[in-house]
């Protein structure tokens, strides 16, 4: 074989990866569930090698969507620059679908706010260099119940989903009958890798099951905890909780504590500054959840931080993660390529305090000496050695990247 038929053959195989796994019997999937043998292979779609990036609508807009609030904020994606950061996927969370499916069992868009169907708004948001993502459930209706779920429907609604151009699936666990999720998810997994279009797949049972232990093979990320919501106390519970998670995220799947609130208004800036830092060094999804055509100017400042979204799109995906804790001081910290390090001073406390990371805490030998760059004031220190302190105010961090220049 030539070299040209052998990539050839390479892009074919990780398109369709059915031909190299074992096909499973015509049998309905739901009903001839074999978890084990769904498992025996890593999700191989090829996707997610760094953390997404993009929007969703629920945060904001919960179910008022519609298809011109989709375009626009596709436009203003572009618009403000946003996209070419790396914000790429516009997704759709519940309620964008009819309640009732066809007569042939299909899912319909709803027709009084998305009149021009899903096809086309993928292809509008193609045009624009984006990917478009869907929503859908692992019970029988969707957690407004106000849409079907997938549920015994996986194969029809991934075809359908890939029909549509739909590059991304999040996919939910309300009403479902109290079955496992360990049946309930991998038979959509296979659907979509069945389905002949790679669709990053978004498992989210909420931390139920400890997806950590078993959804790389299904997902390409994985809530591992319950809705965030708009305030401190949600924000810093569910990073917690995330955190316990961390030494099983890597590339192809990522720990996932939720979508972002940067720019709902419920947190102060420095609040936000924190969910943002914390949640890039954590190789979190970067999923926007404000309204992007009117988000102010420290919102944009916020998300737009390119060297920020630097450590959350590093190629070694290494999810950092809390290394010390002392009274609500905290210091957060993970490796990055060419030896760097990210490190996060985090002052979780009531007042004012000073934090302090010392090398041994965040994995450098103490005669390191580092160039100390400082990602939110954009400046760097040169020649620090042993450790990086600073005062900070109630609830504010730092984030740095130190790059070691001998030891
Ligand atoms: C599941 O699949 C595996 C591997 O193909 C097979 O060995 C096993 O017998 C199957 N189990 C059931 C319950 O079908
Ligand atoms: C679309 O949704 C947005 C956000 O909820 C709303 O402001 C707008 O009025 C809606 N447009 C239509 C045509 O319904
Ligand atoms: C939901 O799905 C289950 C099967 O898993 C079925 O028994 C039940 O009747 C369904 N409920 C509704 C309201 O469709
Ligand atoms: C927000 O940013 C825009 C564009 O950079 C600028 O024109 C405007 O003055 C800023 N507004 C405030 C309140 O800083
Ligand atoms: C600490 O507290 C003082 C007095 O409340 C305040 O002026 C100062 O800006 C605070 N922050 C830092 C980082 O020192
Ligand atoms: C809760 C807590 O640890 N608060 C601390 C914040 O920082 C100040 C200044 O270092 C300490 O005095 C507080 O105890």
């Amino acid at each position: 074989m030539t070299k040209l038929m052998v990539l050839a053959f390479c892009i074919l195989v990780l398109l369709n990866i059915i031909a190299c796994v074992p096909s499973s019997s015509a049998a309905p999937l739901l009903g001839n569930n074999n978890v084990t043998k769904v498992e025996s292979y890593m999700l191989q779609n090829g996707l997610g090698q760094t953390p997404p990036m993009g929007w969703n609508s629920w945060n904001h807009f919960g179910c008022d969507i519609n298809e011109s609030l989709i375009r626009d904020t596709a436009d203003a994606m572009v618009s403000t620059g946003l996209a070419a950061l790396g914000y790429k996927y516009i997704n759709l969370d519940d309620c964008w679908a009819e309640l009732n499916r066809d007569s042939q069992g299909n899912m319909i868009p709803k027709a009084s706010t998305f009149p021009s169907g899903i096809k086309a708004l993928a292809h509008y948001i193609h045009k624009k260099g984006l990917k478009l993502g869907i929503y859908s459930d692992a019970g029988n209706q969707t957690c407004s119940k106000r849409m079907p779920g997938s549920l015994g429907h996986e194969i029809q609604d991934a075809k359908t989903f890939a029909s549509w151009g739909v590059d991304y699936l999040k996919y939910d666990n309300c009403h479902n009958n109290g079955i496992s999720v360990r049946e309930r998810y991998p038979p959509m997994s296979e659907a979509l890798l069945k389905s002949g279009r790679p669709i990053f797949f978004s498992v989210c049972e909420w931390g139920k099951e400890d997806p950590a232990t078993w959804a790389k093979s299904v997902g390409n990320s994985w809530r591992t905890t319950g809705d965030i919501k708009d305030n401190w106390h949600r924000m810093t519970s569910i990073i917690d909780v995330n955190d316990k998670w961390a030494s099983y995220a890597g590339p192809g799947g990522w720990n996932d504590p939720d979508m972002l609130e940067v720019g709902n208004g419920g947190m102060t800036t420095e609040e936000y500054r924190s969910h943002f830092s914390i949640w890039a060094l954590a190789k979190a999804p970067l999923l926007v959840g404000c309204n992007i055509q009117a988000m102010d100017n420290i919102t944009y400042e916020l998300i737009s931080n390119s060297e920020v979204i630097a450590v959350n799109q590093d190629k070694l995906g290494v999810q950092g993660k809390k290394v010390k804790s002392n009274n609500d001081l905290e210091v957060w910290a993970g490796p990055l390529t060419n030896n760097k390090v990210a490190v996060i001073l985090w002052n979780r406390s009531s007042s004012n305090a000073t934090v302090t990371a010392s090398w041994l805490d965040i994995g450098l030998k103490s005669e390191t000496i580092v160039d100390a760059r400082d990602l939110w004031e954009h400046s760097t220190k040169s020649l620090v050695l042993g450790k990086i302190s600073v005062e900070l105010d109630s609830h504010a961090c730092k984030m740095y990247v130190l790059t070691p220049k001998r030891s």
